[in-house]
């Protein structure tokens, strides 16, 4: 039986993590841990225990796994890339330094640990369309210089200690629950806030750039099954590439426009964006979490749109109804 701990479970990853390992697990054994300013509200707090746990104090992450008998830790506490750029110090201590309280703690008292990379990890050197599992991981940004270190770090901890670390390689997530803030691929999400609001959307990044993404059902899935996997068969463990789907904003704009004819795009790009998502893969190969832990995603870019326009509808517009 797992008990597991979430750093970082308030956020856009954690809220809806947490609530599907609850439905995984006794819901007692999965630990909210958040940060004062973002406590956990509703079925979040009412479902489950929940710890302040900030991840630059290591002395906190022990004591909850103490007090809860924690084996496996989820650390989503994390900068993401457009807002990293503006604070590269909190950039650095949250993804490296709060990886790092992380493993120790798991190294002491032997907890698994999963920590997420990004597309980000890549950067222009690397092969830009199915970006290979193993290649060119030299980034341009501080996000991206964060998620190769924490690759590492966890791949040493494995080696050196043997802590069960393992992770995946985000695409872009996009989710209707908890909006993301800060990251490059974000405006797919803005998108469809906007497209479900009635407004005009101003683009950040131009036609052309393309980028994977990934719905979060698909996304937390692969978290929980990376975790479960038989660690016989895994040749990887950070971090694996994972795939989707991959669009340019043209492409996903068309797509909802199937659904909401009015809907209208303006392109405004943002000059930090733009280079962030100039430097990332068109698309990865994800053949090897494929091959090893049999990945594999159920949404594409139809689906994802559909769900998407449906769920935003109930949840910005409750009252009218929909024909999607
Ligand atoms: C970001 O855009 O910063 C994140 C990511 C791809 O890691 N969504």
């Amino acid at each position: 039986m797992k008990n597991i701990l979430i750093i970082g479970a308030t956020g856009q990853i954690g809220s809806e993590l947490t609530m599907k390992l609850r439905s995984l697990y006794p819901n007692g054994n999965v630990v909210a841990g958040y940060i004062p300013g973002a406590e956990p509200k509703g079925e979040l707090k009412e479902s489950g225990p929940s710890a302040i746990v900030n991840i630059t104090n290591p002395q906190q992450i022990a004591e909850a796994v103490d007090k809860y008998d924690i084996d496996t830790i989820y650390n989503l506490a994390a900068v993401l890339s457009a807002v990293a750029e503006a604070k590269p110090q909190l950039a650095w201590n949250i993804g490296v330094g709060g990886l790092y309280n992380v493993l120790e703690v798991a190294r002491e008292k032997n907890c698994a640990v999963f920590t997420p990379s990004s597309i980000g990890s890549f950067g222009p050197g690397t092969p830009k369309v199915l970006t290979p599992q193993d290649t060119i991981q030299r980034p341009n940004t501080i996000y991206g210089v964060t998620k190769v270190t924490g690759e590492l770090l966890s791949d040493y901890y494995a080696k050196r200690f043997g802590v069960d670390t393992r992770s995946v390689r985000f695409p872009g997530l996009i989710s209707y629950v908890t909006p993301p803030g800060g990251g490059t691929t974000d405006y797919a999400v803005d998108m469809y806030y906007s497209a479900v609001k009635g407004e005009k959307f101003y683009c950040p990044i131009k036609p052309g750039t393309f980028m994977d993404m990934m719905y979060m059902p698909d996304a937390l899935r692969a978290a929980v099954e990376i975790m479960e996997a038989d660690p016989k068969r895994l040749i990887h463990r950070n971090s694996f590439n994972i795939a989707s789907m991959s669009f340019d904003p043209e492409m996903i704009f068309s797509k909802i426009k199937e659904y909401v004819p009015e809907f209208e795009m303006e392109y405004k790009p943002d000059p930090l964006r733009q280079s962030i998502a100039d430097s990332w893969p068109d698309s990865l190969d994800d053949s090897c979490a494929r091959y090893e832990w049999d990945w594999k995603p159920e949404y594409d870019l139809d689906g994802m749109t559909k769900d998407m326009l449906k769920n935003l509808c109930v949840k910005l517009k409750p009252m009218e109804t929909y024909s999607i």
